[in-house]
């Protein structure tokens, strides 16, 4: 198990940072309108990435996740300047600027996207587990979602499988208490825990 030292939480504190301002300024540009379609902020959720890329070996493990995913590959090492062309439509972005704030790939830093398609990406973190293990490589997939995408059944069918085969894959579920402006506590019977009182108060639900 790695140390968590004074090194480690000024590095997080200082790629935390990093990331927040990425995303105020992709949200300054995006109001500009040089940023085209969607654009969905990381902005609240940085400690679960710090958190989960000081667990993993990089360069060896992968990633994948939903579209909320313009820091992650930042934190697998790609240039923020090739995820930020990707944002303005440029052909050295990431994916050559067809992909957009959805669509962050790079195969090189075994970053897989960037998915749209609310739980798209959790078969897929689940297959490229399978892959690895059927290869014999000793890589771990982290394959983060939604609290949205847990009410998907493609969640269910890949745990099953996932358990089934003891399959390299973390999953991360990332609850933020809404699915769009869909709270957690009107859509799942299931209890998550913590404290989601405010969620039941908050206006913006009603
Ligand atoms: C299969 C599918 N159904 C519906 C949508 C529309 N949609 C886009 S975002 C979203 C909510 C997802 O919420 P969550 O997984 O909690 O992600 P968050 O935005 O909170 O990070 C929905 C339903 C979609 N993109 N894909
Ligand atoms: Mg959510």
């Amino acid at each position: 198990m790695k140390q968590i030292t004074k090194e480690t939480y000024l590095n997080w504190y200082e790629n935390m940072t990093f990331w927040r301002k990425f995303e105020d300024k992709l949200a300054a540009v995006y109001i500009q309108q040089k940023v085209r379609g969607f654009l969905h902020l990381y902005n609240g959720q940085e400690a679960v990435l710090a958190g989960s890329l000081h667990a993993m070996e990089i360069g060896k493990d992968r990633m994948i996740t939903a579209y909320r995913n313009h820091v992650q590959p930042i934190g697998m090492g790609v240039d923020p300047k090739r995820i930020m062309a990707e944002l303005f439509g440029k052909a050295t972005g990431t994916s050559q600027g067809l992909g957009g704030s959805m669509h962050i790939f790079s195969k090189e830093h075994k970053f897989h996207g960037g998915h749209g398609i609310v739980g798209g990406q959790i078969p897929l973190g689940a297959g490229m587990a399978y892959g690895d293990k059927y290869f014999n490589r000793d890589n771990v997939t982290l394959c983060f979602m939604g609290d949205g995408a847990v009410r998907q059944g493609s969640l269910h069918e890949t745990l099953n499988l996932a358990t089934l085969w003891k399959l390299p894959v973390v999953f991360v579920v990332e609850n933020n208490g809404y699915a769009m402006g869909t709270s957690v506590a009107r859509t799942a019977s299931h209890k998550f825990s913590g404290n989601w009182d405010w969620v039941m108060k908050c206006p913006v639900d009603r």
